[in-house]
């Protein structure tokens, strides 16, 4: 068995999808599109996808020493149970169990060690996932991992679909490198036409600007009015342009326990209890260990008050299926405006009496 089809076959024996090796070239092509993206604006507050497009697409930079790189994916995928109901808030699949970024990385660790062990080599290896200055689409795309969807994600072979984490084992061995897939989503743009944000501008371009999962995330002002109410119920990230893709019709579910809803937040978040979440060590205690923590109290708070003014006009406007008690409402009505009154945050105060506003007696 060649050295490619043990690490393959080891590397699936730990529960990756899939696997396949990365050459330590430069990505000059894809450095040309990541440029032209940054030029358009479409990086929004993320400073730090402007430092250095260079650095991000030279793998060879990333770890001295390192001969080539193991990419892998894993799928996060567990079955979404039905809303419980009103004033509660949508979790995006990847981040319904523990922070990824540990559990890939000891499991890459332990498949380092694994792959010394059978294959008797001291090998000497890096792992990373979404942490590093690299162009993890584009040098995963370049290898074949799977093919580049219109709406950016990587989309996997033998319908594995788009719900997966991609990662990197750079290693110091030379393993022969794969080419790119040819996977293609044809005539289809079903994610263009139900992004509630026309946030895929065209085909294979994401303006984070209006992207859900930008604006619940990594954005660090408010949510801009005019797109509140297109968040609909999504409290962290958004799944919309991966639940209508043909190629997500049966997704594999995640191997790991970690992933799983039991492990972290679940599906949903009940939003008025977060209304007491007052300090950052309060907040800190709740998340630290979950992706949730991304955002920080005041991130998570302001996406819950933009989500409970969305549930409060579903309800006063007769939109919630399910039936909500009055009291129920007055409730949530009452400890919004018990938040306003205490917050000290200019800019949660702003997002709460929007919230409140949007309740019609
Ligand atoms: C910044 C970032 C974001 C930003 C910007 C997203 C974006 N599409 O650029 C925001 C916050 C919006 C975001 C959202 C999400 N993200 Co994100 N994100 C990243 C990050 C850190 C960098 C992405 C990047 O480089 N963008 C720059 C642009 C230029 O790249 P791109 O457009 O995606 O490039 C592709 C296409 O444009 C196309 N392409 C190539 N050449 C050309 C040429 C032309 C002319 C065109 C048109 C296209 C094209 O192929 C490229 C490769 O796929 C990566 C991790 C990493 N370090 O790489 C994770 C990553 C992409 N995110 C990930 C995830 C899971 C998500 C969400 C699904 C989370 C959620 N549920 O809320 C959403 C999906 C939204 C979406 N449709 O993209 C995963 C994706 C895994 C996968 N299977 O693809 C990654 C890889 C993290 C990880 N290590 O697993 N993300
Ligand atoms: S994650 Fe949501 S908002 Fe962002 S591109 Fe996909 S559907 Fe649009
Ligand atoms: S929904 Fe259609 S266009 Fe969008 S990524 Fe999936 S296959 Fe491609």
């Amino acid at each position: 068995m060649s050295l490619k089809q043990s690490v393959v076959e080891l590397a699936a024996s730990k529960g990756f999808s899939n696997t396949v090796i990365g050459a330590l070239e430069p990505l000059s092509s894809e450095l040309v599109h990541y440029k032209d993206w940054l030029d358009r604006g479409y990086s929004a507050g993320m400073d730090y996808m402007k430092r250095n497009p260079e650095q991000r697409t030279s793998p060879q930079l990333l770890y001295p020493g390192s001969r080539s790189a193991i990419i892998v994916s894993v799928s996060y995928y567990t079955e979404k149970p039905e809303s419980p109901g009103a004033f509660y808030g949508n979790v995006a699949r990847y981040a319904v169990g523990l922070d990824y970024h540990a559990v890939i990385r000891r499991k890459l660790r332990e498949l380092r060690d694994l792959l010394s062990e059978k294959l008797s080599l001291n090998i000497v290896g890096k792992p990373f996932t979404d942490s590093v200055a690299l162009y993890e689409q584009g040098f995963s795309n370049r290898h074949g991992l799977g093919f580049a969807g219109k709406n950016t994600l990587i989309i996997g072979p033998k319908l594995s679909g788009s719900y997966n984490f991609v990662a990197e084992l750079f290693v110091d061995v030379e393993i022969e490198a794969d080419e790119k897939y040819n996977g293609t989503c044809g005539q289809c743009f079903r994610c263009g036409a139900a992004c509630p944000t026309d946030a895929i501008v065209e085909p294979g371009s994401v303006n984070a600007n209006l992207c859900i999962s930008y604006l619940t995330i990594e954005n660090k002002e408010g949510i801009p009015i005019e797109l509140r109410e297109k968040l609909g119920s999504w409290v962290f990230g958004c799944d919309i342009c991966q639940e209508v893709c043909p190629y997500n019709s049966r997704p594999p579910e995640t191997p790991w326990s970690e992933f799983r809803p039991e492990s972290g937040v679940g599906h949903y978040l009940y939003l008025p209890d977060l209304l007491d979440i007052s300090t950052d060590e309060e907040f800190r205690k709740r998340f630290e260990t979950t992706p949730l923590r991304r955002p920080k109290r005041r991130g998570l708070l302001r996406n819950a008050l933009v989500v409970l003014g969305n549930e409060l006009f579903k309800v006063s406007n007769g939109e919630q299926t399910k039936t909500v008690a009055d009291d129920v409402v007055l409730n949530v009505v009452r400890r919004l405006k018990r938040f306003a009154d205490a917050e000290q945050d200019p800019m949660l105060v702003e997002h709460a009496q929007w919230a409140i506003s949007r309740y019609v007696d």
